[in-house]
């Protein structure tokens, strides 16, 4: 596709709009690219385009974008944030990112969205594929420096034959082309509630995956998930599920992970020899063996890969072992179900550091995981002093203050509320800690009210587990 003579508009000056921005000028485009901050971070990413491309810091344009061919959002921008609005009002339509990017794909794609557990099946996928002797690239909402943006897989030299790319739901609102010859969904909890008026509208973003289906689509998908059944009510395409068993196409049974494919049984590897922490590892392992099979690895590839699998930065990342006590790096964990399974798949009591940015989710919901894998709830940040309201009223206990002792007969999770910074939190954590425990910084919230991003969060935490050690 040549976009000689056409103007693109790219709102958005962050990770997906320079790759976007790039792309555009690449293939020819009068490209115009606007972002409404004007500080050193977006100052920088400015100097890394070209000068054919006109750059605004600090505002937008809006009838430069109306007068456009083509406009493309970054995924992070509301279509609340006043420069959607007033583009939607004028009539304009606007797509997403890896939207635009897609449209310059050669080869075959997989598409993988879900609430949780995206970024780990994504890079998986790709491991194991490579692993297979297959040529493929990992790219999409994965960020933090572990792959790239879709528009930046779509400049490869040598484009590889499979792209697997993570979208998420802000990426998905947006497509209009986007077909994934093999289209994966990890699972699906409430999330983004402070985007989202509802996890219903939340999920509609998530079903745009099956826009464009065909009897040739691939779809992997949880067994047994009625959420997700619905989410795929219709699609055309071949459908394969993983876990729950026997009538799955990828499952564990006398501990070890199993493909079912083509009528046969091909056993991959002990489940205790996967390098990868927590329950919900497994099932990214089984949903990323599966699609990796469906695009042509071989089991043996698989196997390899999934011996050869290591943790993810930021994902139940062990980042301190010191004086019996784990410190364990979750600040991926950015909604209720991430942090409830991170709970349930650690076998020692925890020590929990719960807060961040409130996006508006019930905490209740983690009294049951709490209460069985909890010592110490330590609330922080914006969303803590509501975190442990609502814990306090599902578990009947009250919030202690940071320092009172632990009573260490008791097996009633007790709960803090510390008002501060993450080294006050630390602090309280080593209070409390004791020999056999593990300190998880699982925060179910994102971390804007603090930090720039979970990575930045996690890496804070890392520092400042590791300083006590
Ligand atoms: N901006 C404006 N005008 C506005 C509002 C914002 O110009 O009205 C600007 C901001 O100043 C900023 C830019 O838009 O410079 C931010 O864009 P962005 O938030 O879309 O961030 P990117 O750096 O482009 O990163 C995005 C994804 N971020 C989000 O969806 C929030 C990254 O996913 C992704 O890796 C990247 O594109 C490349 O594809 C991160 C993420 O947190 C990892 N995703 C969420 C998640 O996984 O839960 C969805």
């Amino acid at each position: 596709m040549d976009l000689s003579g056409m103007n693109v508009a790219v709102i958005g000056l962050g990770a997906s709009g320079i790759a976007a921005a790039r792309l555009a000028a690449e293939k020819g485009g009068d490209v115009y690219v606007s972002d409404s901050r004007t500080d050193d971070a977006v100052a920088a990413r400015r100097a890394k385009l070209g000068d054919g491309t006109h750059v605004e810091l600090g505002g937008h344009d809006v009838d430069r974008m109306v007068d456009a061919d083509l406009v493309v959002a970054s995924p992070g921008i509301s279509p609340d944030a006043p420069v959607l609005r007033e583009l939607a009002e004028r009539g304009v339509c606007w797509i997403s990112e890896p939207e635009f990017a897609c449209r310059f794909f050669s080869g075959a794609l997989i598409g993988i969205t879900g609430t949780n557990g995206k970024t780990t099946t994504t890079l998986l996928v790709d491991h194991f594929l490579r692993a297979s002797g297959i040529r493929s690239a990992a790219g999409g909402n994965v960020g933090g420096g572990l792959a790239p943006a879709a528009s930046d897989l779509a400049r490869l030299d040598d484009p590889p034959d499979w792209i697997v790319l993570e979208m998420s739901s802000f990426q998905l609102a947006r497509v209009e082309t986007f077909q994934p010859d093999i289209g994966v969904v990890t699972n699906l909890s409430p999330d983004h509630l402070d985007r989202y008026d509802s996890v219903d509208s939340y999920y509609a973003d998530k079903a745009r995956l099956f826009d464009n289906a065909t009897e040739e689509s691939l779809w992997v998908l949880p067994a047994g998930d009625e959420e997700v059944e619905r989410l795929a009510a219709g699609a055309r395409g071949r459908r394969y599920t993983f876990g729950e068993g026997a009538g799955s196409s990828a499952f564990v049974a006398d501990g070890e992970l199993i493909l079912r494919f083509e009528g046969e049984i091909e056993p991959l590897l002990p489940r205790s020899d996967l390098p990868l922490l927590g329950a919900h590892n497994v099932a990214n392992a089984l949903t990323a063996a599966l699609t990796a099979r469906l695009a042509g690895a071989a089991p043996g590839g698989i196997t390899a890969g999934l011996g050869s699998a290591r943790a993810l930065p930021h994902r139940l990342e062990l980042v301190s072992d010191h004086a019996g006590v784990l410190w364990i790096n979750d600040s991926k964990a950015t909604n209720v179900a991430a942090t409830s399974s991170a709970l349930t798949s650690l076998d020692r009591p925890v020590v929990l550091l719960l807060g961040g940015k409130d996006k508006g989710e019930d905490f209740g919901q983690l009294a049951g995981a709490v209460r069985s894998h909890v010592r110490v709830v330590i609330g922080y940040g914006e969303a803590g002093p509501r975190a442990t309201r609502e814990l306090s009223a599902a578990l009947g206990v009250d919030v202690e203050a940071a320092t009172d002792v632990c009573d260490p007969s008791t097996t009633t999770p007790s709960l803090r509320l510390v008002e501060g910074s993450l080294e006050d939190v630390m602090a309280c954590a080593l209070f409390v800690a004791e020999p056999g425990n593990a300190v998880l910084l699982s925060p179910a919230c994102s971390s804007f009210d603090m930090y720039e991003s979970y990575e930045h969060r996690g890496r804070h935490f890392t520092r400042l587990a590791q300083a006590v050690a």
